[in-house]
This record gives structure tokens, C-alpha cells and sequence, in this order.
């Protein structure tokens, strides 16, 4: 693990999505945090110790899919499948596949295996089960703060985990999309899908992957914006814990009240712009959501959500493992 010293520094964005902004000032407290994502090894690992079952692994109970068809109701997750064209990019299902048998053993579906991904992160893991691991670890999911803190690196107000290039001297520093999302991928970076967890260098802190490769877990509720700069610095928030619980449910679902948790560190995030043109924003801190949990709705469990956790309050500095 690596230690985070901690400190003030300015979290999210007012350049980027609406749910990163308002950037407001924010303390935390140093924290150990693990140096990449979990790796299928590690979680491979934990599985056999334990015999822990991830979500994507089970198949749904019929009494929280009240209406669903039998049939329907299998173990799966989700893969990304690249399209040969985008006719709404609302409809996440056409790159999206509900598939049958993809789980972290077989993150392409039943026909895959991780026998050779042993150091790339491990995917499919619903927010649960990042739990259990982090708990048979002795640690914690981060929080969204400590999180942001430890993916910048030390660097304030920098576009991106090392600095406001994305390719400094044309050097790629993170697994992130190339092309044309989410048709064409141009694997400049070298990498199709997830790579290893240190392929890419480390940032200022020492830590690998925030930025790219795969989707992270945090520990924080999900709310659409963050909270007003403080007015003044005696009043900026010290280790802030995210929203309410009851504030992250969905609002354009209202008779689904599942709530949401927040992840980090895609490998890419995309949105239109005014003239409805993909836009993809590479490496940057930007925030995502999935479900939590629950049995329901395995499906957000998705596509690569990981961990990085941490230790708090040890108040030593150094690296420990
Ligand atoms: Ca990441």
C-alpha cells in the first residue's frame, strides 16, 4: 500500500459534467490506500479462501423482479461490445450486453477465462462484493474525497492525474479510449480492453490506474451535484462521506428506489455535445454511478467497477503490502 498524506485540495470540476461541479475545498486525512486496482490474482485469491459468490454469479430471485419472465432470470453481467454503428447515444444497450455467463472468471462471457489477466484488475464486482474483499483484506473502500485526493497525485486544479496533457512528448499515461467511442477503438495505448494494473506509470503519489482501465468503487452515496464551496476556510468539510442515501435513488425512477453509489477513474467517459457529435473526455476524474448491490439488478454490476481501498488513520508513513 502506499500512504496518502492527506490534506486541502480542491475536488471536482465546473468544466466538465454537472455532476462534478460545483470544485469546492475539501480536507482528509492521511490514509493508506492500495497501490492499483485489485487484480483478478488477488480476488482470485479471496474467492478461494473464502468461497465468496459475486452478484453477477447468482442467479436473481424472482421476488425482487415482481413481473419478470422466468426465463429472463439467469446469471449474467454486463460486456461492452463495440457496434458497427450509434443511432441514440441514450441507448447504452447498444454496446451494452446483458450477457449470459459473463462473470470476473469470464469478463468477455462463458467462452473467456482470466488464466492469462492474473495482473489486470478484476471486473464484474458488484459494490458487495468489493466490500467482502476489502473486509477479508482488512481495509475499507475509499471515499469519493480520499479517492480524488490520491488520484491527483499532489498536482491542484490539473486537468488530468499527471499534468494538463493527455499524451505529454506523445507518451500514453493510462488505458483510456482512442477513436471513436464506442464504434472504433484505435488501441494507441496498446490495450483493447483492461490492461495490467502497472502497465501504465504511476502518478505523483505513487499510485497506478487511478486514471483509466476500469471504473472503481467508492465508499459514498451518489448525489447529482457537489456541496457550495465553503464560505470560509474554517468551514471547509473535513473527510466528507458523499450525499444521503435517499438522495442517490434515481429521479427519472421513481418507483425504483435502488440506491447508488459513486465510482472513479474510467477508462472513458463520453457525452454528446450541442451538436450531437460523440465527445469522448479521456482520463479525466470524472464521476459515474451504478447500483449498489442488492440481489436485484445485477446488471450494475456490470462492467468494470474495482477497488482501490484503503487503511485509515495508521499514522506511519512508508509502503506496507
Ligand atoms: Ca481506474
Amino acid at each position: 500500500m502506499v500512504w496518502i498524506p492527506g490534506g486541502k485540495f480542491r475536488m471536482g470540476s465546473d468544466h466538465h459534467y454537472r455532476e462534478e461541479a460545483p470544485s469546492h475545498r475539501v480536507r482528509v486525512d492521511g490514509f493508506w490506500i492500495d497501490r492499483t486496482p485489485v487484480t483478478n490474482a488477488q480476488f482470485r485469491s479471496f474467492v478461494k479462501e473464502t468461497g465468496h459468490i459475486t452478484v453477477a454469479e447468482t442467479t436473481p430471485d424472482p421476488a425482487h423482479y415482481p413481473g419478470a419472465l422466468p426465463h429472463m432470470l439467469y446469471a449474467r453481467s454486463l460486456v461492452f461490445e463495440p457496434p458497427h454503428r450509434v443511432h441514440n447515444l441514450r441507448d447504452l444497450g447498444q454496446w451494452w450486453t446483458f450477457m449470459r455467463g459473463a462473470n470476473w472468471r469470464r469478463p468477455y462471457g462463458p467462452r473467456g477465462n482470466i488464466d492469462v489477466l492474473g495482473e489486470h484488475p478484476v471486473v464484474h464486482v458488484a459494490y458487495s462484493n468489493a466490500l467482502a474483499y476489502a473486509k477479508w483484506a482488512g481495509k475499507e473502500l475509499p471515499t469519493e474525497a480520499e479517492w480524488e485526493f490520491a488520484a491527483r497525485g499532489g498536482l491542484e486544479a490539473e486537468e488530468y492525474a499527471w499534468g494538463n496533457a493527455l499524451t505529454p512528448g506523445g507518451k500514453h499515461m493510462a488505458n483510456i479510449w482512442q477513436g471513436s467511442f464506442p464504434i472504433q477503438n484505435l488501441c494507441e495505448g496498446g490495450f483493447d480492453r483492461t490492461s495490467p494494473v502497472t502497465a501504465f506509470p504511476a502518478n505523483g503519489y505513487g499510485v497506478c490506474d487511478m486514471i483509466g482501465n476500469v471504473w472503481e468503487w467508492t465508499a459514498d452515496w451518489w448525489s447529482a451535484r457537489h456541496e457550495a464551496d465553503a464560505a470560509k476556510p474554517c468551514c471547509i468539510p473535513q473527510n466528507p462521506r458523499g450525499g444521503r442515501e435517499a438522495a442517490s435513488y434515481d429521479p427519472c425512477r421513481p418507483a425504483i428506489r435502488i440506491p447508488r453509489k459513486v465510482l472513479k477513474g474510467a477508462r472513458i467517459s463520453v457525452r454528446r455535445t450541442t451538436a450531437g457529435a460523440i465527445a469522448p473526455r479521456l482520463g479525466n476524474l470524472s464521476r459515474s454511478i451504478r447500483q449498489p448491490v442488492t440481489s436485484a439488478f445485477t446488471a450494475w454490476c456490470g462492467r468494470p467497477s474495482l477497488l482501490n481501498h484503503r487503511k485509515r488513520r495508521l499514522k506511519s508513513r512508508g509502503s506496507v503490502e
